[in-house]
């Protein structure tokens, strides 16, 4: 399906989406996000696909919400139109595993769009920030929670409050990005990961995210006795059964997602 403000490719098991405003270091505007959401849900129903990369470009992965489309918005308005949060929304919730490919700017919705994938793969030059505080507001995609989960409470509100940037180095040592690479690298490395991950049971996978998500919402032991459910689940999995057969027959796996 052609769109106008990223672009789309299917490589093998991956399903790749480039964010694509050069111009406005890909910030996220309407139709970026509705385009965005269309693509994931593409992603989701075909079954070809079992990993997903978003990457932006080598200069920014993305600067945040277009705050040009902002600026003229009311209380009202967000409100009552939802602006584009109730499509947003759907990112966090996707069932698919993604990994983000980040480089260059990765800023306020940016940040927030990152930290909704499931790895981040950051070049060396990555600079992560919540900047919303310079221009009066604040994080509204969820950066406030998952910038707080990913790191404590004192590195977020001294980003969330300073609005000041970390580079791709710190945000490994806090634990908000997975692996730092030189920046020719970082779409190279970001697939390697995701096809190593299509390699795996997309049962498996699914439910793993799932269960790794949920630990976010619940106490441990409810969140203990959610992980045992699904592990006791995935004992009806046909992969299952291939995974430990091909164990002990001392070869790979052939994963159907069934
Ligand atoms: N929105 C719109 N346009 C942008 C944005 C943006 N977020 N960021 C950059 N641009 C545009 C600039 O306006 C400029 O356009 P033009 O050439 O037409 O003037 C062009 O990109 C280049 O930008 P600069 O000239 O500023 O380039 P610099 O290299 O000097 O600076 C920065 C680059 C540091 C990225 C700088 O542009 C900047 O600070 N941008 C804004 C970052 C920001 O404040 N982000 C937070 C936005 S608010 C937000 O994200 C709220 C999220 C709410 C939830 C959303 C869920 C999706």
């Amino acid at each position: 399906m052609p769109y106008e403000t990223i672009a789309t490719a299917k490589e093998g098991p991956l399903g790749c989406i480039t964010l694509s405003r050069p111009d406005a270091f890909n910030a996220l505007n309407t139709k970026m996000v509705t385009e965005l959401i269309g693509a994931l849900g593409e992603f989701e129903k075909d079954d070809e696909v079992r990993c997903v990369v978003i990457a932006g470009s080598e200069r920014a992965f993305s600067a945040g919400a277009d705050i040009k489309e902002m600026s003229d918005m009311t209380a009202v308005q967000m409100t009552m139109t939802g602006h584009f949060f109730p499509l947003w929304d759907k990112v966090g919730r996707y069932p698919k595993p993604v990994v983000g490919a980040l480089s260059g700017f990765v800023l306020g919705g940016g940040l927030e769009l990152a930290m909704s994938c499931d790895v981040l793969v950051a070049s060396e030059t990555t600079q992560l920030g919540q900047p919303e505080i310079d221009i009066g507001v604040m994080p509204g995609g969820g950066g406030t929670q998952r910038l707080t989960r990913a790191v404590g409470k004192y590195k977020a509100m001294e980003m969330i409050l300073t609005g000041k940037r970390i580079g791709a180095e710190e945000a490994k040592s806090l634990g908000l990005v997975s692996r730092v690479v030189p920046k020719e690298a970082f779409l190279d490395e970001a697939k390697k990961i995701g096809r190593e991950i299509s390699a795996k049971s997309p049962v498996a996978v699914r439910l793993a995210k799932m269960a790794v998500n949920k630990s976010f919402e619940m106490g441990l032991s409810d969140g203990l006795d959610f992980e045992r459910e699904l592990f006791y689940l995935l004992f009806a999995s046909e992969d299952k059964a291939e995974g430990m057969k091909a164990f002990m027959e001392k070869r790979r796996p052939e994963f159907k997602g069934k």
